[in-house]
């Protein structure tokens, strides 16, 4: 059984934008001149590809996960963060939506979480790509969109680095106590 998540392994396609790139658009996504840049504000500078508002969820997971000191937002020096982990998940997307339609659906979600090498990919059923798909999908498509595609990852990358805690052995399987599976739990939600 193979763990890694896709953004881990992801090529490096991007060189990193220059300092002045970054603080135009840093001015431009912070609309209230706060100095930080808010779940809201970050929301309205993201597209989804669609005309519905971009996934709040994936917003704050990824404000949170660049947010060092819990004020809520990101200042300019998070930024960078911010912007290279957007737009390395752009180019995932574009690279796996095979067929351009601006969403993924279960193969390309299949290609996606196991096209990354032998040992860098997950390995998961047919019968769990359909579930994923059914539980990421929020447009009802049958398919994912470039938001919920993010979250789908981010929530299986959290899921898994949990389980591999416990799995000290590595082969797939685990045995927790009532309480140690609270735990686990917790950690996520
Ligand atoms: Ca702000
Ligand atoms: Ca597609």
């Amino acid at each position: 059984m193979a763990y890694n998540s896709p953004y881990r392994a992801a090529p490096q396609v991007n060189a990193p934008p220059d300092q002045t790139f970054l603080w135009n658009i840093f001015q431009r996504v912070d609309k209230d001149r706060s100095g930080t840049i808010s779940d809201s504000e970050l929301q309205q500078a993201l597209s989804n590809g669609t005309w519905t508002p971009f996934n709040p969820v994936t917003v704050r997971s990824i404000i949170s996960m660049f947010d060092r000191e819990n004020k809520g937002g990101v200042s300019f020096n998070e930024f960078a963060g911010v912007w290279k982990y957007i737009t390395d998940w752009q180019n995932i997307f574009r690279n796996y939506d095979r067929d351009n339609s601006g969403f993924i659906d279960k193969n390309e979600l299949k290609q996606a979480l196991s096209g990354f090498g032998e040992t860098q990919s997950y390995r998961l059923s047919e019968q769990f790509y359909c579930t994923l798909i059914e539980k990421f999908d929020r447009q009802r498509k049958g398919q994912v969109a470039f938001d919920d595609f993010i979250q789908c990852c981010i929530v299986l990358q959290r899921l898994t680095d949990v389980f591999r805690r416990y799995d000290t052995d590595q082969d797939g399987w685990i045995q927790v106590s009532y309480e140690q599976y609270l735990s686990m739990v917790f950690n996520i939600v």
